[in-house]
């Protein structure tokens, strides 16, 4: 067993009673409904914590924007040097940090604190980023002028996160609009608002340390009241949603709407395509990984495994002895590999899954059952069902992994591509010219398209996000940072002459 759950909380300053779920530049109490954080191993409380209103969402806006109305003058570096810091206070609570995350979420140790490692790369990456968020210079077609191309602090970053990955992919979020000179608000999952608090006082505290306000990191745990008057809100200049595709289409119209920037990473529906030529044995520990891990809550999880005729029966053989071998239980003992399921719904759109596997033609290989208990636990579970079963066509946030066989690549990559989600994809093939197909123009067609690894587990240095119903959003690395920012093109005239662009006369 790792630390004892009080001494998880005691380091990072949470009480085991009612915690403050709203800070503006100051902790407040919220005004709004309280959220208790349970243990989904016991289904028993955590803590609390009290909600902010939409009332206090707004002061949290204003104060943000009037603090970032000075920070944005801050030289890049310099923001950069910020972060840093807070790299450095997160990593050296990374054990607390990581435990509460899989103490809230249900996910394994090794998990909760790769999360933390996450956002530990990612302000690394930010920190680099903040000396080499260039421009460019353009040629101007008249004599005497100068074009450039700057790239500005938009404002203010709303950040909507998920449960299933409570500190990363915020962090994703706010160590690119930090070393951008924006200020964020956040309103975390009503499930995990716990990781959220912890995290925000860490950062609380190196704000403080370089005089700057609190308010830059704003926080207001809540409902769907707080997150829709964040995406009414004109005050926002982004909103960064990650959660289901059913929400984000809602998020997305309200801020389109108002003409907001958008950020979308929504639901995935990812496959493994493992080819007649590839190492097989690498491919079974890729796809348990990819299918099992975090107990298939992440947006990445592999949910579709298209396997060549050839190579089915050996593999799926294969692939359901090291099922067999997978230890579930508490995700905070060692050598467990599958915690439980976030929430008691999440088994209950489990048990609806494998009913309709059943109905729709297909089998369970292994797994199937929920496992009694006070817990929230299943048995990772692989079916047979045909590539184009109704079953198959949505994302279901839980570890089922549905097999079908293919006659080539090229079947593989059209049922890939034949869902409404395009987030990530993997091909298992030792062929270079399959590789090219598959990364080429005809290939996947998701944002993330991997080789002889799994489809999750993607490092911070790439733009991480999909395309079709996965939101067309970009969050992490490459340039996303740019999302953070408003572009200026800036034509300067040294010429003392007017001479006018297209050879226009206007005399
Ligand atoms: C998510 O599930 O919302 O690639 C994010 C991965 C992680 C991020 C997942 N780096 O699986």
């Amino acid at each position: 067993a790792y630390a004892s759950h009080k001494a998880i909380l005691s380091e990072l300053g949470i009480v085991d009673g009612m915690n403050q779920g709203v800070f503006d530049g100051k902790w407040k109490d919220g005004l709004g409904a309280v959220q208790t954080s349970v243990s989904p191993v016991t289904n028993e409380s955590i803590a609390s914590v009290s909600c902010g209103t939409p009332a206090q969402l707004q002061t949290a806006i204003e104060n943000a924007r009037a603090a970032q109305a000075e920070f944005r003058l801050m030289p890049a570096p310099k923001r950069g040097e910020v972060v840093r810091q807070i790299r450095e206070r997160l990593a050296r609570h990374s054990h607390a940090l990581g435990s509460l995350v899989s103490l809230e979420v249900g996910k394994i140790y090794a998990e909760g604190v790769g999360e933390i490692q996450e956002y530990v790369d990612i302000c690394d990456f930010a920190t680099g980023l903040s000396r080499a968020i260039n421009g460019s210079v353009i040629p101007s077609e008249r004599p005497g002028h100068f074009m450039m191309e700057q790239y500005h602090p938009l404002g203010l970053v709303g950040v909507i996160s998920a449960f299933n990955f409570p500190a990363a992919v915020a962090g994703w979020n706010v160590a690119l609009a930090m070393i951008t000179g924006n200020a964020t608000v956040w309103k975390p999952a009503p499930s995990t608002p716990l990781t959220a608090v912890a995290i925000t006082k860490i950062i609380h505290k190196v704000l403080d340390e370089n005089k700057l306000s609190g308010s830059l990191h704003s926080l207001v745990c809540g409902g769907a009241d707080v997150g829709e008057y964040m995406a009414r809100s004109q005050s926002v200049d982004l909103v960064s949603f990650t959660g289901s595709t059913e929400v984000g289409r809602t998020v997305g119209t309200i801020v389109q709407n108002r003409f907001g920037k958008l950020l979308l990473e929504l639901g995935g529906n990812n496959a493994i395509i493992v080819n007649d030529d590839a190492d097989i044995e690498l491919a079974v520990r890729a796809c348990l990984f990819a299918a099992v891990g975090t107990a298939g809550q992440r947006c990445t999880t592999t949910r579709r495994l298209f396997l060549h005729e050839k190579i089915h029966d050996e593999f799926v053989e294969r692939l359901v002895k090291a099922y067999a071998q997978v230890k579930i239980g508490d995700p905070l003992q060692e050598g467990i590999l599958c915690g439980p399921l976030h929430t008691k719904t999440a088994v209950e759109h489990y048990v609806k899954a494998i009913e309709a596997v059943k109905q729709q033609g297909g089998k369970v290989l292994v797994g199937g059952k929920v496992i009694p208990g006070p817990g929230n636990f299943v048995e990772p579970t692989i079916t047979s069902v045909p590539a184009d079963a109704p079953v198959a066509q949505h994302e279901v946030f839980v570890p089922i992994l549905h097999v079908s066989k293919i006659k080539n690549l090229e079947e593989g990559i059209k049922f890939n591509n034949s869902v409404r989600q395009g987030l990530s994809s993997s091909l298992f093939t030792s062929n270079i010219s399959n590789v090219f197909k598959w990364t080429g123009p005809a290939g996947s067609d998701c944002g993330i398209v991997n080789v002889n690894i799994p489809t999750n587990g993607a490092e911070i240095g790439g733009a991480f996000g999909g395309e079709k119903e996965t939101g067309g959003g970009r969050e992490s690395g490459s340039d996303s940072w740019k999302q953070y920012c408003r572009r200026q093109t800036a034509t300067i005239n040294y010429s003392g002459a007017l001479p006018l662009a297209q050879g226009i006369k206007f005399e």
